[in-house]
């Protein structure tokens, strides 16, 4: 390809994070030499993490899967052969017939999630040929999804908070959030505010390097969350900090989340969070008295029987406050909702069958052991995912991976725990093989990512996957014929107001462009209201909750929402963590947070990557550590009812008392076979059917003998 030979090509990172940097590829004689980050890029400003520095070496890996293959080993060994596409092609359409034809379509189940998070090759990419061919619905809320219904009951699916005005802020409230390891480039805004004077302050239960960074630092009780933002509304209230303008003009349901907040005075809220009261007041009193004052609500705070409520609460504040008046003033949860996206030409819902079975993804090991409703599943088809690492009752699903008369086909880039255990493996493309348009979740740049070489091997894009697939089992509807450039045509609203100015052709010479908004220095998109909810007002109250089915944009196959019967609060409040009945059993609290050195599961076969995140380990307290005379270093076994995992032990009061931290991403089968999953709780937080992973309840003992 003459066209390769040398030169630099504008990409994107592929990846599942809200930073989605701009990528320039340095290309030699066709061969990528190097993938710096772009300097020029307002928001992330040249900087790659450590993980996507050396990008090339994931591409060129010698352990990369380059051909379609046939398993010729048991289930999990590993062992496979090369075959052509056009078997690989053949025997999945034989086998999806013969079990459409004995059991129905919906014994096939599609599993899927944002390995990569391209508008082409992303989140919908397979849905619309899992639709047609009438396959279980997988109901995808791996993240956000309850702290995304949350705010969306609060303030609508609004853009909320621009990240860039975040240097005009007073003070910055990060609350569980690891900024400088999970949204690296909003740390330069943050510095930025510092400068000219604003406090940092950090809400989460670990001394994690961000907070070791924050000029406050407050640790709380994994899950009270709700309760301390409650605390600080009651102070508010009652130290009568309000912006009494903003709430009557712009919010609806105060006088009802006043009686409630009454219930939440400093005194109790100590007692729910472990935050002392005299902290609570002073975090109220500056949160309130320094506006523009901006709080960064990470995932994390979603994964507890209250999450979704946490997020109620603290969405609400700045209407209390007023801070939404100013640039840098209220609430950035996600900016995702600034993209014109055409998510549903993606699915295409119209293909669905009513009525068709949904799964949720979180529940793959209990369908696999046919323990939900409906027809038994026989084919499980994986793309842009590891269910083998990343969800919990890891050893049902590893169980279940192992049976033999279930059918796998999974697409990947590697041989990861979960493609082991297929009966085909199809060889994915890497981001610099594959054209795509990224939109970003932490900013407002939309980026066009373009091929710098040629597929390597037989590899090929999930487009180019579904569009051989759909060929195969005869789908001959438009949409399955559309090339990558056209899908980019469609799949945005380039009509759209804030697309002005920007084309593909545009995004080809510049490789990004921020969305025709004002500038984050002049942003105050809520100064006079406007929120996308149904009364037009920030709820307080929640209309969508009483309503009694609840709107969750839960990425389902074929909908951006749906509508669950689940009973939801519509005023914020506090709920015991779901293990709470077994605290006495199991008294340490577990987090599973992300890891510096992987993304997700991803890079957890790199021994780059293995390296920097050492072995397997738990951050539990001195105190805990002593009380079963555990060492430094000495080997663990944490464990519940649901399973066990041997890690090593670090003993550091940078966790509370009562909490112990194993961050995720590491492969069972390097780690004696199970990871901090196989041990995650398995129940549904309040909202958006989000894990409970911050409630796990464990005991610990030393392995030393
Ligand atoms: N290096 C790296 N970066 C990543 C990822 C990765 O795997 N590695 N993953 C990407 C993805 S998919 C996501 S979703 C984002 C997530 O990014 P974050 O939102 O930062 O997610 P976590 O690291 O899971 O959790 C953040 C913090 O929440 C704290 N926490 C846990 N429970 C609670 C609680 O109940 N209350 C409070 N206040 N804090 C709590 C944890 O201790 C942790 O420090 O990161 C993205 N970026
Ligand atoms: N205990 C615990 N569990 C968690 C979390 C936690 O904090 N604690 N976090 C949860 C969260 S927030 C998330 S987002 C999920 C993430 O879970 P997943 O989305 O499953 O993320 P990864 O583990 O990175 O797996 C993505 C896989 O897709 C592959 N891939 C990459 N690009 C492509 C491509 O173009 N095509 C194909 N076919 N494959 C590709 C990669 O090689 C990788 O193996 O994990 C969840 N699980
Ligand atoms: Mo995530």
């Amino acid at each position: 390809m003459e066209q390769t030979k040398n030169r630099t090509v504008r990409a994107a990172c592929p990846h599942d994070c809200p930073d989605t940097c701009s990528m320039l590829v340095q290309l030699e004689d066709g061969v990528v030499r190097s993938v710096k980050g772009d300097p020029d890029h307002p928001f992330t400003r040249g900087n790659l993490c450590v993980k996507v520095k050396n990008y090339e070496q994931r591409v060129y890996s010698p352990d990369r899967i380059l051909y379609p293959m046939k398993r010729t080993g048991a289930k999990g060994s590993g062992r496979y052969e090369q075959i052509s596409w056009d078997e690989a092609l053949k025997e999945i359409s034989t086998r999806y017939k013969q079990i459409i034809e004995t059991d129905g379509s919906e014994a096939i189940l599609p599993y899927s999630y944002l390995g990569q998070q391209g508008l082409l090759n992303g989140l919908s990419v397979g849905d619309a040929f899992f639709n047609k061919l009438g396959a279980t619905i997988s109901e995808r809320t791996f993240c956000d999804a309850g702290a995304i219904s949350a705010y969306i009951m609060t303030v609508g699916p609004t853009v909320g908070l621009d990240p860039e005005s975040i240097s005009h802020s007073n003070y910055i409230i990060i609350w569980a959030c690891n900024m400088l390891s999970n949204n690296l480039h909003q740390w330069h805004f943050v510095k930025e505010a510092r400068k000219r004077g604003a406090k940092v302050v950090v809400i989460d239960p670990v001394r994690t390097q961000t907070a070791q960074q924050a000029d406050w630092y407050i640790p709380i009780k994994p899950g009270t969350d709700v309760a301390l933002a409650l605390g600080m509304m009651h102070v508010i209230i009652k130290e009568d900090l309000l912006d009494h303008d903003y709430i009557d003009q712009y919010t609806v349901g105060f006088t009802q989340l006043k009686a409630r907040v009454e219930e939440y005075s400093p005194e109790n809220v100590a007692k729910i969070t472990g935050i002392p009261q005299s902290d609570i007041i002073q975090l109220a009193r500056e949160y309130a008295g320094n506006n523009p004052a901006a709080i960064r609500i990470g995932v994390g705070i979603e994964r507890n029987s209250s999450g979704g409520q946490a997020v109620r609460a603290i969405t609400s504040l700045p209407a209390l406050t007023g801070a939404w008046r100013y640039p840098g003033g209220g609430t950035l949860q996600m900016t995702m909702y600034s993209f014109p996206t055409n998510g549903k030409i993606g699915s295409q819902p119209q293909f669905i069958k009513p009525g068709t079975r949904v799964i949720n993804q979180w529940r793959l090991g209990a369908a696999l052991a046919g323990e939900l409703e409906g027809p038994p599943v026989k084919a499980l088809f994986v793309y842009n995912s590891n269910p083998a690492v990343v969800i919990p009752e890891q050893e049902k699903v590893l169980k279940g991976l192992a049976r033999e008369d279930l059918f796998t086909v999974v697409s990947e880039q590697f041989m990861t725990d979960t493609a082991r255990y297929a009966d085909i493996i199809l060889p994915a493309t890497t981001q610099l093989e594959q054209y795509d348009l990224m939109f970003s979740w932490g900013q407002h740049y939309i980026t066009l990512n373009q091929p710098a070489i040629a597929p390597l091997g037989e590899a090929v894009s999930n487009t180019e996957l579904f569009r051989r697939l759909a060929k195969i089992m005869r789908f001959d509807d438009h949409f399955f014929n559309m090339t990558d450039e056209e899908l980019a045509q469609a799949l945005i609203d380039w009509d759209s107001p804030v697309m002005e100015g920007i084309t593909i052709g545009s995004l080809i010479k510049t490789g990004y462009a921020r969305l025709n908004l004002p500038k984050p220095e002049e942003y105050a998109p809520h100064a006079k209201g406007n929120f996308p909810t149904p009364s037009g007002k920030v709820e307080l109250f929640s209309s969508i909750a009483t309503r009694g089915n609840l709107i969750l944009p839960a990425f389902r196959q074929g909908y951006t929402e749906m509508t669950t019967n689940e009973k939801v609060d519509p005023l914020p409040r506090y709920y015991e963590s779901v293990e709470a009945d077994l605290i006495e059993q199991y008294p340490l609290n577990l987090l599973s947070p992300k890891s510096h050195a992987f993304l997700n599961s991803s890079y957890g076969n790199f021994s780059r990557n293995l390296n920097a995140a050492g072995e397997p380990f738990a951050i539990i307290h001195p105190d805990d550590a002593k009380k079963r005379t555990i060492g430094d270093n000495e080997r663990i076994k944490i464990y519940n009812q649901r399973g066990a995992i041997e890690v090593r032990a670090v003993i550091k009061d940078t966790v509370l008392p009562g909490v112990i931290v194993v961050p995720m991403g590491y492969w069972p089968s390097r780690s004696n076979g199970a990871t901090v999953n196989a041990i995650t709780t398995t129940q549904f937080a309040d909202i958006g059917h989000a894990p409970t992973f911050s409630d796990t309840q464990v005991e610990v003992i030393s392995l030393k003998q």
